[in-house]
């Protein structure tokens, strides 16, 4: 046993995207040796988020599970339910101290999400341990929320950005188009603006900002904000990412999958919490159907699984699933994706972006058409773009058009091409790269552990 190895806490919020980040985390520095502590919030927002705790304490049993019952939060207006739980988990911070003050061995240091930085900034100072940062977004995301005041003092000076196409970043970052940053990011009665304005400041004050990127995969941004340039005294930028997967109780039981011809089958899905509208779906199918490629979809109803209660059969259309039930399968409900984006049959991911499957397919080397639909994901696309890992249809703006199947045959016999293949795996050698003994992400981690050694 390695006694000066540290204890740390882990501190996800809300939302599978930020406790998928987590939980991988927390079992890399499990493996590295350290004594690794989940807080984990109840109740979760959704059955997923449940059922990922579970499954991973009981396959985990060397990872500690600290329950937390934060009070309830009962906001007067309408919100996003995950907002909510970063508002209600940060108010009632102080609840964790007594908890933690006692714990054997003695606690080192917290790794919180962004979303409660600024309290876990305060019970970590009477606690008297460093807080370090996971921010489950790319790096050039994150660079908006790193100067968010300015940028919502410079849009209000510019009347609102009206006719503005693109606005300008500190420091030599390139600029970004408008119709990529959230609107709600530029409006401070908003609470996503108002979670982003409580934490930001803490970015000066933790030990250490890391994030689920490698260098390779977004240079020029780190590169800049590494430089103090953007945000005078900003902790330093650690990339350890993509983070590794950990182990799961089962393994993938996919038939169909197996059968398939490799790299022939493109994956689709949306992320935990998207749903489009049944108008889109449809238009997906037509397009799916006219491009002739074979299909893997992961299918949501509503934005909340708990809500999610409707059939297959319900949202699409009987008879495409009949006509394409050789070519295609349509799932409803949990799948390991990391798994699936693993599997020789996948050829290509149309994927909203989330950051997790970014950084996911980029290990797996699988091309990405991007579709993304709102948050950081417009923003994220573009890094996909750029590095070179997929193409972005940029024209689809969620929510807001309907697609047509046409256009979306276009772009899926775009992304099957070989070449793409061939630009994804390079992708991954370097994605590789960075947990290898000398890389980045590796350093960056053994860094940590070090500088946290008792
Ligand atoms: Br859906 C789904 N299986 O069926 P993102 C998701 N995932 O393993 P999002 C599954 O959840 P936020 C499923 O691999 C990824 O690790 C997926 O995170 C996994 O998107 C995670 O990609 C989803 O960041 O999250 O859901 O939009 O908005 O919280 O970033």
């Amino acid at each position: 046993l390695d006694q000066t190895a540290p204890h740390i806490a882990i501190f996800p919020t809300a939302g599978m995207g930020h406790l998928m980040s987590f939980l991988r985390l927390a079992t890399m520095l499990a493996t590295r040796n350290c004594t690794v502590t989940v807080i984990a919030s109840q109740p979760t927002v959704s059955a997923a988020e449940s059922d990922q705790l579970s499954s991973f304490f009981a396959t985990h049993q060397n990872i500690k599970c600290l329950e937390y019952h934060f009070l309830p939060y009962n906001p007067t207006t309408d919100i996003d339910p995950f907002f909510a739980q970063f508002i209600a988990i940060s108010n009632s911070v102080h609840l964790l101290h007594p908890l933690l003050s006692n714990t054997s061995p003695p606690l080192s240091a917290f790794i919180a999400d962004f979303t409660i930085a600024s309290s876990v900034c305060k019970i970590a100072t009477d606690l008297s341990i460093p807080t370090y940062v996971l921010i489950t977004t790319s790096a050039r995301f994150f660079s908006l929320l790193a100067c968010h005041s300015q940028l919502v003092e410079n849009n209000a000076k510019n009347g609102g950005g009206e006719g503005v196409d693109y606005i300008e970043l500190p420091a030599g970052l390139p600029p970004m188009p408008l119709s990529s940053i959230p609107p709600p990011f530029f409006n401070p009665n908003h609470y996503f603006s108002a979670i982003i304005s409580a934490n930001a400041p803490s970015f000066t004050k933790v030990n250490g900002i890391l994030v689920n990127t490698f260098d390779w995969f977004e240079s020029a941004t780190i590169e800049v904000l590494n430089s103090g340039r953007v945000v005078h005294d900003l902790a330093p930028i650690l990339t350890v990412g993509p983070l590794e997967s950990f182990k799961v109780g089962q393994s993938l039981n996919l038939p169909w999958l197996d059968n398939q011809p490799a790299k022939s089958v493109l994956f689709i899905s949306f992320g935990s919490r998207n749903a489009l509208s049944k108008d889109q779906l449809s238009e997906l199918g037509v397009g799916l159907e006219k491009s002739g490629c074979r299909f893997l979809w992961i299918l949501k109803g509503s934005k909340v699984d708990k809500q999610d209660k409707e059939k297959i059969e319900e949202i699409l259309d009987e008879s495409f699933l009949e006509r394409t039930k050789n070519k295609g399968m349509v799932i409803k409900g949990w799948v390991n994706q990391e798994q699936i984006l693993a599997h020789p049959a996948i050829g290509g991911f149309l994927s909203h972006c989330g950051w997790n499957s970014v950084m996911e397919a980029a290990r797996q080397g699988v091309p990405i058409l991007a579709w993304p639909q709102h948050g950081d994901q417009r923003v994220n696309a573009q890094v996909v773009e750029n590095a070179g890992l997929g193409l972005w249809a940029r024209d689809w703006i969620g929510e807001k058009i309907l697609v047509k199947g046409g256009e979306i045959e276009e772009k899926i016999r775009e992304i099957m091409r070989r070449e793409n293949l061939a630009k994804a795996s390079e992708v991954r050698e370097k994605a590789r790269h960075a947990h290898e003994i000398g890389g980045n992400s590796e350093q960056a981690i053994q860094g940590i552990i070090e500088e946290l050694r008792h």
